[in-house]
């Protein structure tokens, strides 16, 4: 299988904007705008310029009047000319259906400089931002969000943080413990339509509807938990939901803690440009504040790390902020209250400016696949699933592939409706988040981790994969048969190793490629999807390299018994039959509970048993209640996993 659309999601926006730099760069050489002398001769030439740098934004655009000139100063205008030039600016903007709204105005180097969004008004479609809110519990990240999405100020004691969650139990305890998302949106000249709403509405509820109704840019929060216990949930809320950003939250007087280390570290790994906001400013000294900023500049700086961190305290930060966060080397750091509100409005600007880092358009055109997250049983409709649409577009009434199933196979399903962002619409486009009804299919039948894709496809799972991994922690060191559990977009499943390539053992900083087996079903993955698998305090990280079908692995099954098997085959051929074992019982009852599953291969102590293979094998033989669906599977596998030899050796 090749390298495709979604792994072609997964590279930075870095890589994408050397080329998009280099030819805005070209086309401002060849176009030389000056606005100051707008005619209605050349007001056609500017119209398509405008539209061209819309186009390659993805709907928007960072304009600065003023500067910078040849020198790389920003020189400035005079007050008059630089009105005149918004003024123009404007105007060509209206030619071609944009809106042109003023980040900041400040000095140049001789006069004053202007800072401009310009925005594509489409009334059909918005632009699309989604930010993964993560850090240490109680470092304020549903308050924030909840701040931001309902215009409303906290009073410290978790009065705005119950619009975040979705369990009961959690507005009890007040700890997140789920993957909750909530909307803000912007219209065309930034201003907060929720906000707006709230005006126009005395303080009544409205719906998500109401706002993406009056947005043109809908910003996404995917608000995590920040205990311990939920990393898993977490992690999965990180790879899974595609966000554009990371927001890392850190309470001013809590400080840098092993879990916002952990966070940091994830999405460092995932390659998602990270924006830290020390929350709680308004209750914690001067000093413990200063520690705080210290000990995060300090762990950006550090040696695998590598970041530049940016306090932004002021509108020409914001700008510096905005324009180098897309070379994911800038880390900015905002110092917010939510108490008080102290610097939220700057934040606001900012969220209202930084572009989607995804390039969704080049995936439009390609076959549909979606990414599935949840699912829920909602009477009068039946199953619905919730998830992302990965590419291309999907509308009502169309029959796509759902799968893999325990045994690797896929089945068709027709998609009755289709809600996005909880608005019912008649078609999705990739980079949208979604809910589908099915038609005629269990609850039961889904699990996280398949997903939609189309019959042209011709999808296949896989049970064993190649990646190039580097081990980040690990108390000893990693050897075949470690049994870690292994995160890749949705999918969350043990994988054994069944080989390190050219090495023997693994230990904390080394990389290798590393031959992967799930144990208990086969998966859905391609080539270049990052991986994150842990076990205990034990975690690395990888980039699959090579996936391995249905033929091969029959091939490779073939050969294997064709051939007599030399010592050294013995030896890592042996624990196959922890495999065979393993496979037959489980496979069913803990496709249905993946906790269950995981929670049992993430016991710590199972870590030292898993590492012998002679104690995992009587471990986890125990279960014999096998489907006849299951068996199935079992049995090729066993068939030809077997190791007569072996024994006989
Ligand atoms: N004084 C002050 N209190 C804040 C601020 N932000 C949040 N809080 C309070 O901090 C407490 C924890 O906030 P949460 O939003 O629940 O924290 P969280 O990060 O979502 O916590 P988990 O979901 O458990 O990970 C609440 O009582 C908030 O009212 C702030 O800026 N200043
Ligand atoms: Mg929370």
């Amino acid at each position: 299988m090749e390298s495709d659309s979604v792994s072609n999601l997964l590279t930075p926006r870095a890589a994408i904007d050397e080329v998009f730099n280099s030819k805005v760069e070209a086309a401002k050489a060849t176009e030389t705008l000056n606005l100051l002398e707008l005619t209605p001769e050349n007001m056609d030439k500017y119209a398509s310029h405008v539209k061209w740098l819309l186009s390659e934004g993805q709907g928007e655009s960072l304009y600065n009047i003023g500067g910078p000139g040849n020198s790389g100063d920003e020189v400035g205008l005079s007050e008059e000319n630089l009105q005149k030039g918004i003024q123009n600016l404007m105007e060509v903007a209206k030619k071609i259906n944009a809106a042109v709204s003023v980040i900041c105005e400040r000095n140049g180097k001789t006069g004053r400089v202007a800072d401009l969004l310009i925005r594509q008004i489409d009334e059909d479609s918005y632009i699309d931002v989604r930010y993964a809110v993560c850090g240490n519990v109680d470092s304020g990240k549903s308050t924030m969000v909840g701040v931001l999405t309902r215009a409303q100020l906290d009073n410290g004691r978790g009065l705005v943080r119950v619009n975040c969650f979705a369990h009961k139990h959690e507005v009890t305890s007040g700890r997140t413990s789920s993957i909750s998302q909530q909307i803000m949106g912007f219209n065309e000249q930034g201003e907060c339509v929720n906000q707006l709403l709230l005006e126009s509405t005395g303080g009544h509820p409205y719906g998500w509807g109401d706002i993406i109704e009056q947005s043109h840019k809908v910003i996404s929060f995917i608000d995590l938990a920040g205990h311990e216990k939920y990393l898993k949930t977490t992690v999965s809320g990180m790879t899974g939901h595609m966000p554009d950003y990371c927001l890392l939250l850190i309470g001013a007087n809590m400080g840098v803690t092993r879990m916002t280390k952990e966070h940091l570290g994830i999405a460092l790994a995932l390659k998602i440009p990270v924006v830290v906001v020390i929350t709680k400013i308004d209750m914690c000294p001067e000093n413990v504040l200063k520690q705080t900023l210290t000990d995060i500049q300090k762990i950006l700086k550090i040696r695998g790390v590598r970041k530049i961190s940016l306090v932004v305290r002021n509108s020409d930060d914001l700008i510096t902020a905005i324009k180098t966060l897309d070379n994911d080397r800038v880390v900015p750091i905002f110092l917010v209250s939510n108490v008080t509100g102290e610097n939220l409005e700057m934040f606001r600007k900012f969220l209202n400016v930084v572009p989607p880092r995804i390039q969704w358009d080049l995936l439009r055109e390609k076959a549909p696949e979606v990414l599935i997250d949840q699912t829920y049983f909602v009477t009068g409709v039946g199953t619905v699933v919730g998830g992302t649409v990965m590419a291309g577009r999907v509308v009502a009434g169309q029959t796509l592939l759902l799968g893999p199933d325990g045994n690797g196979l896929f089945v068709p399903v027709q998609i009755k409706s289709i809600h996005s962002k909880r608005v019912p619409v008649k078609q999705v486009i990739a980079g949208q988040s979604v809910g589908f009804a099915l038609k005629k299919i269990k609850r039961s039948m889904i699990r996280k981790g398949m997903v939609l894709v189309d019959p042209s496809e011709k999808p296949q799972a896989i049970w064993n994969f190649e990646a190039d991994v580097i081990v980040l922690y690990h108390s000893t060191t990693i050897h075949t048969n470690y049994q870690p559990v292994v995160q890749c977009m949705t999918m969350r499943q043990s994988a054994r190793i069944i080989k390190i390539i050219d090495r023997d053992v693994l230990r904390t900083g080394d990389r290798a490629t590393v031959r992967f087996r799930f144990l208990y079903h086969p998966e859905y993955l391609k080539i270049g999807m990052r991986i994150i698998f842990r076990e205990g305090r034990c975690k690395g990280i990888g980039i699959i390299s090579k996936v391995q079908d249905v033929e091969e692995e029959e091939k490779e099954k073939t050969d294997k018994v064709d051939k007599p098997l030399t010592t050294s085959t013995t030896k890592t051929e042996k624990p196959t039959t922890t495999t065979t074992k393993i496979e037959k019982p489980t496979a069913t009852s803990k496709v249905e509970k993946p906790t269950t599953t995981t929670a049992k291969v993430e016991k710590p102590t199972t870590t030292a048993k898993v590492e012998k293979p002679t104690t995992t094998t009587t471990k986890v033989e125990k279960p014999p209640t096998a489907t006849t669906k299951i068996e199935k599977t079992t049995t090729s596998t066993a068939k030809v996993e077997k190791p007569p030899p072996t024994k006989k050796v």
